[in-house]
């Protein structure tokens, strides 16, 4: 079984090319089923997570979500994922650190941000259109029938 990053397999992904300093996001998408559960290793530097620095996401079937490298080593390393036949199978890049002689940032992205979010009730009809409910000769029209309170949540403000 053959496993890829980007379509790209054993290394072969260009443009990973990164300069020591820079505040770089990897954006984490898994796809697949059950069987692509993945532990992506990131040698040579290091990520943040959640408020916590680390070298492996765990990274699940349609789940996505960012991290977060400031590099601060040069040279040439792996991102790869840590399941031994994904590994072996060809799921692992290669990612290139260089100074471009650039001062290190001192900030990157570490910064708070925060959300502000509210609950509204609002008026839900879960189903419109009820053509379907005939076709397939379901029997639950009580309970879709009526539109249903739920609550709406909304982002009110942001700060940074
Ligand atoms: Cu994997």
């Amino acid at each position: 079984m053959m496993h890829s990053i980007n379509g790209y397999m054993y290394g072969n992904q260009p443009g990973l090319d990164m300069c020591k300093g820079d505040s770089i996001r990897w954006h984490l998408l898994g796809l697949g089923s059950e069987v692509d559960m993945h532990g992506i290793h990131f040698t040579g530097n290091t990520i943040r997570l959640h408020d916590t620095t680390r070298d492996v996401a765990s990274l699940f079937p349609h789940i996505s979500y960012s991290v977060i490298m400031t590099p601060d080593n040069e040279g040439v390393f792996n991102v790869e994922c840590m399941t031994t036949d994904h590994y072996t199978g060809g799921m692992r890049q290669r990612y290139r650190v260089q100074s471009c002689g650039k001062q290190e940032s001192s900030k990157g992205f570490f910064y708070t941000q925060t959300y502000y979010i509210a609950a509204e009730e609002v008026e839900w009809d879960y189903s419109p259109n009820r053509t379907w409910e005939h076709e397939r000769h379901v029997h639950s029209e009580e309970r879709l029938r009526d539109p249903q309170s739920r609550a709406l949540l909304t982002r009110l403000a942001e700060s940074g």
